[in-house]
């Protein structure tokens, strides 16, 4: 079997791997000579657990190479992003980029599979795409019975940080055109899913990557709303939700400083987009969500502010805990707003990089580890829950004035919390 992933993203790397490691020949396609030649080198252009020990291995036995050129094969797959432009419209150029490079070497037999979060109705269109400029082939659901190539939509639903684990262990909707172009590509995640592969049509397919992250993140935007009003009232958010969780029938997920990475602050938009009348919780959950990182820097400024000469540490700059993935990240914005208001009393602690991002330059503020911040900051503003910060006992940080924006520290003293949020309202 020969298999082409075309791009070698977050996605398209790990995915090509673990086909890679079937047995089956895989071909990389990816727009950027670099990744290219790091991938056709042994190397990873990204961080994810195990990824760099499983692409050593299937490169140098031959079964994974990468190009910027595409080949004729079996089974071809389409990981490339779908960003969205500053009025929250879905961009499914690059989708169709990528069909378009494709469209050159199909032939009959093969199987087209859209792995990219995707709005509604997109891979028709790529199917019509297809049609356009291949008139000497049969394409599914237009062209009569008996069609030349299956064409499905399967969106990837692993967390980065267990993307291995995941893209072999979860289930997979996948969503054909035609239930014959859903059962041709059943027969290729079967080579390495041990989850179940459920199939049904392309829309619905689609809708439901969608509803997923539109989920988490309405119940994120839930979250971030308990605990300002929490804020106001003086009661510790992280214990209230301990208590309600309680309850059998109640689950809420953890506050934080927003919602950061390339899906849940992206996906529900498409959702908003396709259907603005009928989607108010899902906008305002998007909302609620950015704003609860603009509401962590004014109640940083303030404690910042009620601590004049401090040295301040920010703990974290992930877009979520024990990755290395600043993408999108709500602990980011916190803390370059916070370096670009206070410049060197600022001291960032971020196990995950070696040096801060070029965002921070100018602003005086400067990169320490735990153990440095722990000696020399009295404020204290947690971010991200990595496990490194989670592990600091309270002997070591019960003086500190802190604002535990994660609730890893239930121990913490919260006075402070219930005297800057007083301080903001008034
Ligand atoms: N977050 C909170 N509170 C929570 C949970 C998360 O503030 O209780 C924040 C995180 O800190 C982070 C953001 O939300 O900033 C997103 O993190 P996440 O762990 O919820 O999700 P992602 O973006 O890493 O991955 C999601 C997953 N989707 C769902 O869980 C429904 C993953 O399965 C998808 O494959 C991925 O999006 C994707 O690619 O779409």
């Amino acid at each position: 079997l020969k298999v082409v992933v075309v791009g070698l993203g977050y996605i398209g790397l790990p995915t090509a791997a673990v086909i890679a490691r079937t047995g089956a020949q895989v071909l990389g396609i990816d727009v950027s000579s670099h990744v290219v030649d790091t991938v056709n080198s042994g190397k990873v252009h990204i961080e994810e657990v195990d990824l760099d020990g499983l692409v050593s291995g299937v490169v140098a036995r031959g079964n994974l190479r990468a190009s910027t050129q595409i080949e004729p094969a079996d089974v071809f797959v389409i990981a490339v992003p779908t960003p969205f432009a500053e009025d929250h419209a879905p961009n499914i150029g690059y989708v169709l980029r990528a069909a378009t490079t494709i469209a050159a070497v199909l032939k009959a037999g093969d199987v087209v599979i859209l792995e990219s979060t995707s709005p509604v109705g997109t891979t028709e269109k790529v199917r019509d795409l297809l049609a356009q400029l291949r008139p000497d082939l049969k394409v599914p659901g237009k062209t009569g019975d008996s069609p030349d190539i299956a064409i499905s939509y399967c969106p990837e639903r692993v967390l980065p940080g267990r993307i291995l684990v995941e893209l072999i262990d979860n289930d997979r909707v996948i969503g054909g055109i035609t239930p014959r172009c859903a059962r041709k590509a059943l027969q290729f995640y079967r080579r390495f899913v041990r989850g179940a592969c459920v199939t049904t049509t392309s829309r619905a397919a689609e809708m439901t990557k969608l509803t997923e992250n539109a989920f988490r993140d309405v119940n994120i935007a839930f979250a971030n709303e308990l605990s300002r009003v929490a804020d106001t009232m003086g009661v510790d958010v992280w214990e209230v939700i301990r208590l309600a969780n309680r309850h059998p029938r109640v689950n809420i997920l953890s506050p934080g400083p927003g919602v950061g990475g390339h899906c849940i602050a992206v996906d529900p938009w498409f959702l908003v987009h396709a259907d603005r009348e009928n989607t108010p919780l899902i906008r305002t959950a998007r909302e609620v969500n950015d704003a609860k990182t603009d509401y962590v820097v004014a109640r940083a400024e303030a404690m910042i502010a009620a601590n004049p000469g401090a040295q301040v540490a920010c703990l974290g700059l992930a877009f979520k805990a024990n990755i290395d993935d600043f993408r999108e990240s709500p602990a980011l914005k916190v803390a370059e707003a916070l370096a670009i208001r206070f410049g060197e009393r600022v001291r960032i602690v971020e196990p995950y990089a070696d040096a801060l991002p070029a965002s921070f330059a100018g602003t005086g503020a400067s990169l320490i580890d735990i153990d440095t911040a722990i000696e020399s900051c009295r404020v204290m503003i947690v971010l991200v829950d990595h496990d490194v910060f989670k592990s600091v006992p309270l002997e070591e940080r019960a003086t500190k004035q802190v604002y535990d924006t994660r609730g890893i520290w239930p121990d913490q003293p919260q006075c402070d919390l219930k005297t800057v949020s007083l301080r903001l309202a008034s």
